[in-house]
């Protein structure tokens, strides 16, 4: 009886690279090909341009490719104890590097029923690589990279999204990816705060930096990343303006603008009631979220309403209240935030929420609220979690004990320790 064997890819496009290795694992026996689903496909490398559903139909039409399965996660484990394949084929790439792990578990659940691992050299021939650059190039496009985040929700039902505020943030957002367990995680999204976009401007966080500025900005990290933008509307002006602001951000590619309700001089959340801070009413601010969603072109893009009831210690039921109406007015998501240290308040606004409504997005700005952790916002509920400022005060520290060490030193000698090396930063800095 001819042996089984599998072999498992995540790639797009079928190249003459991936063609050889099939032909060479169907030389072995009876070929199964697994497809890595789109999340795994996401959370390891970079969001698929093409649904494993079709990846799927892709190595259906291979000759000699006797059947196609979907292998969930990056771990082998399920699809295998599943097939019991005498032979698993992969390239030789995963014997070092983060990998190894996946690789490791591989050889143990094989040795159950005697199976064996054959690997063959991996190809990293230049032409390859071009089109895996050209891919990534493609993902940057606004009419591929604005319905990103939908498709994250869909596909995984929580997304994350660290904040940006000019072209080097943003690719650390891009770029950052740890490896655990043979796994791999990196940020699904991007978060472009008014509060860090102000501050890299030395000005307050009261709208005063403007759209023509805030677009700006869109466009440095745009021009250098692929992630989905979510942006921070912060009221969205008046409503006449606010449509605007809607065809602009839809045009360039942006998947959310999150507006928060209140009204007049807006200062940031965080103050509380220790300033003054006006809230819009449930009519008017319904009434800009529905002239928001008359004026975009797609669905694409996502309009979130924010609702800022729990900041202003106007209680929960109001925030309730807000919520359901924002809702039916059309909004796509809703984010309802808090700046208390306890996390109750925003537990029970889950809990409340989710009783009447269970799948209108929730976003939550966990900076106060930060004991909990991603797996157990998404078990109650929750669908984006925005780190929203962490960069830019990782960043002010470092930047101010620097300065000060160069004065107290009156050379730079003794700063260097504290300093990477400009040959490491350009490294995050991609050439065309
Ligand atoms: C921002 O990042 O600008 C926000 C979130 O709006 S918060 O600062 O918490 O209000
Ligand atoms: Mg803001």
């Amino acid at each position: 009886m001819a042996k089984t064997v599998y072999l498992c890819f995540s790639t797009d496009i079928i190249h003459g690279g991936h063609i050889a290795i099939i032909r060479r694992a169907q030389a072995l026996g009876e070929l199964t090909v697994g497809v890595l689903s789109d999340e795994a496909v996401a959370e390891y490398k970079r969001f698929p341009l093409v649904p494993a559903s079709e990846r799927r139909v892709m190595f259906e039409n291979i000759a000699g490719v006797a059947r196609v399965v979907e292998q969930k996660t990056l771990s082998y484990k399920d699809i295998l104890e599943e097939l019991r394949p005498d032979i698993v084929v992969h390239g030789d790439n995963w014997v070092t590097g983060f990998q190894k792990p996946i690789r490791d578990e591989v050889i143990e659940i094989l040795s159950r029923w005697g199976g064996e691992l054959v690997e063959f050299p991996y190809s990293s021939d230049e032409k390859y690589r071009e089109i895996d650059r050209r891919q990534r190039a493609e993902l940057a496009m606004p009419d591929l990279r604005r319905g990103r985040l939908r498709r994250l929700l869909e596909m995984k039902g929580f997304v994350t999204a660290m904040e940006a505020h000019d072209g080097l943030t943003g690719l650390v957002v891009e770029n950052t990816i740890v490896h655990e367990n043979g796994g791999a995680h990196q940020f699904d999204a991007m978060w472009l705060s008014s509060l860090c976009d102000s501050t890299a401007k030395g000005k307050p966080d009261i709208e005063l930096v403007d759209m023509t500025s805030r677009f700006r900005t869109i466009d440095d990290i745009m021009e250098v990343t692929t992630k989905p933008i979510i942006f921070d509307g912060d009221t969205g002006g008046l409503t006449e303006h606010f449509v605007y602001t809607v065809r602009s951000l839809e045009r360039m590619g942006v998947s959310m603008v999150i507006i928060e309700d209140k009204t007049g001089l807006k200062k940031n959340s965080l103050f509380g009631t220790e300033v003054e801070q006006t809230q819009d009413s449930i009519e008017h601010f319904s009434e800009k979220i529905r002239a928001g969603c008359m004026a975009r072109r797609t669905k694409d893009f996502m309009i979130c309403a924010r609702i800022e009831s729990l900041i202003l210690e106007r209680g929960m039921e109001d925030a309730l209240a807000r919520a359901f109406a924002f809702t039916k007015a059309g909004a796509d998501a809703i984010m309802i935030h808090s700046r208390k240290k306890d996390p109750a308040e925003i537990i029970e606004f889950l809990e409340k929420f989710r009783e009447k409504d269970p799948t209108t997005p929730v976003v939550l700005v966990p900076t106060s609220f930060n004991s909990v952790t991603e797996e157990e916002w998404k078990r109650r509920g929750a669908n984006i979690v925005i780190y929203a400022n962490q960069l830019m005060r990782a960043a002010v520290p470092a930047i101010q004990q620097a300065a000060e060490t160069i004065l107290r030193c009156h050379r730079a000698e003794e700063c260097d320790a504290m300093l990477m090396p400009f040959k490491e930063i350009i490294r995050l800095i991609p050439e065309e």
